[in-house]
């Protein structure tokens, strides 16, 4: 059940080059921003790549006010407790003042109410929507200041930012504010279900922010969607901070929920319970030895749990992902991966293949892939041909045939491959089922 005080965008078909449009994103990444930010610019002006400054301040003001919300409501902003709905109730009325469309979403988990903030901001392509979020509940033992009261922060100011721009993005910008992660990501599952299927491939990208203020930090880049892990390296690199690869975070964090629906997903961390390295304390500073975090899902984490220079550089990282992937123009539709080399078919004999590796794309391939086909060969009657997906699912694009006695297959093919991720070796099999007359694949190619 939701209680909008406004609805989320009507649905629109999404456009092929979504995908494509982050990988774009990755490249203008490099282009040096311009200097000016957008609040400099008339508002139909184009939008400046550069993102502002997040105000180290403004997100330790959030932090002091859930410590406080925590402290009023029993010590913690747990599921089902007032804490979180207090936290929540803040964060909305932060975001209802900035002209955002927010949304509550309700569930239920452990016999007790939960609760999702969803902020659309105004605009944009509502077939391409970037989303950045944040789980705003705590563990029942403590206020959840780092984790995740940090992430909900950095999220909360980059919106805020966003609408002290006026940022006019390409793209459609959505933050949320995620219910009972600590339960088991049940929020943000709740919601990516919740998603019709057109909505959730409307979705092209979601960052997740979940524990960035670390007392003792590591500076952690996940390693999932390409075009947004190479967004925050980039803006790290610019800065001379080395990243390290999150590797400890696969499936615990509200990422997982929009990566297991096939939706590109990125994020960052600065560590929990694990300890420090020697190496690691060389690179950052802090102490080797010891937890990222000594309070994680303690008691003692409370707003004297941040690191403030952590704290600063992952809400600045974020904000410049969304402005960076947020206002990329769009990309010329469709991408073309061929293999033209010679295959030979033998005469009514095994199968054979032919690959083609897609390797930079995210997300589901498209509803309407197009695959085109050149076969020389005569009576191509004899011929069965099929498309395998990367996990070896067959799509029948030929049918043998003992009356079609003319030349080649020369065409092209429209398969709905919205059931496979993009990435992966794709294949062509062509098999001859009849004897005499011979032939091989000449060509082929995937069009997304
Ligand atoms: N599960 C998160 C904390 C956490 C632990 N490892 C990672 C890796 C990446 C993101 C988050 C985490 C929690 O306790 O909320
Ligand atoms: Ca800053
Ligand atoms: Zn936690
Ligand atoms: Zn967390």
């Amino acid at each position: 059940m939701t209680t909008p005080r406004s609805t989320l965008p009507r649905p629109f078909r999404r456009r092929t080059a979504t995908v494509a449009t982050l990988a774009v994103a990755a490249l203008l990444a490099a282009v040096p921003a311009t200097s000016a930010t957008a609040r400099d610019r008339a508002p139909d002006a184009p939008q400046a790549l550069a993102a502002p400054d997040i105000p180290l301040a403004n997100v330790k003001a959030h932090l002091t006010q859930f410590q406080s919300i925590a402290t009023a409501n029993g010590g913690n902003r747990a599921h089902g407790r007032p804490g979180y709905k207090a936290s929540l109730d803040y964060v909305r009325a932060k975001l209802d003042a900035a002209g955002f469309t927010t949304t509550v979403q309700q569930f239920t988990s452990s016999g007790a109410t939960g609760y999702n903030l969803i902020a659309d901001w105004p605009g944009g392509d509502p077939n391409q929507v970037l989303m950045a979020g944040a789980h705003l509940d705590s563990v029942s033992s403590g206020p959840g200041i780092n984790d995740n009261g940090s992430g909900s922060a950095a999220v909360l100011e980059t919106a805020l930012a966003v609408s002290r721009a006026q940022l006019q993005p390409t793209k459609h910008l959505r933050f949320a504010w995620w219910g009972a992660e600590e339960l088991g990501l049940v929020g943000s599952k709740y919601y990516v279900n919740s998603l019709a299927t057109g909505d959730r491939s409307r979705i092209a990208g979601y960052i997740n922010l979940d524990m960035v203020g670390s007392p003792n930090p590591g500076y952690f880049v996940y390693d999932d969607d390409p075009a947004i892990e190479k967004v925050f390296k980039d803006w790290y690199a610019g800065i001379g901070v080395p990243t390290e690869i999150e590797t400890e975070g696969d499936g615990r964090s509200d990422h997982a929920s929009f990566k297991n629906a096939g939706i590109p997903v990125g994020g960052l961390f600065t560590g929990a319970s694990r300890t420090k390295t020697a190496a690691q304390a060389t690179k950052w500073g802090g102490t080797a030895g010891q937890a990222f975090d000594r309070c994680y899902h303690s008691s003692c984490d409370t707003t004297t749990n941040i690191n403030d220079t952590a704290l600063d550089r992952n809400s600045d990282a974020l904000a410049h992902a969304v402005w960076t992937l947020g206002t990329t123009t769009s990309t010329p539709p469709g991408s073309t991966y061929e293999n033209t080399t010679d295959v030979a078919v033998p005469d009514n004999g095994a199968a054979v293949t032919s690959t083609v590796s897609v390797t930079d794309r995210a997300g589901n391939a498209p509803a309407t892939l197009q695959v085109g086909v050149d076969i020389k060969h005569t009576w191509r009657g004899d011929l069965v041909v099929d498309l395998l997906a990367p996990d070896g699912t067959a799509y029948r694009l030929k049918n043998s045939s003992s009356s079609d006695s003319a030349d080649n297959v020369i065409a092209t093919y429209t398969v709905n491959a919205s059931a496979e991720p993009a990435n992966g070796a794709w294949r062509l099999r062509v098999q001859d089922v009849a004897a005499q007359d011979t032939g091989y694949i000449d060509s082929w190619k995937l069009t997304f």
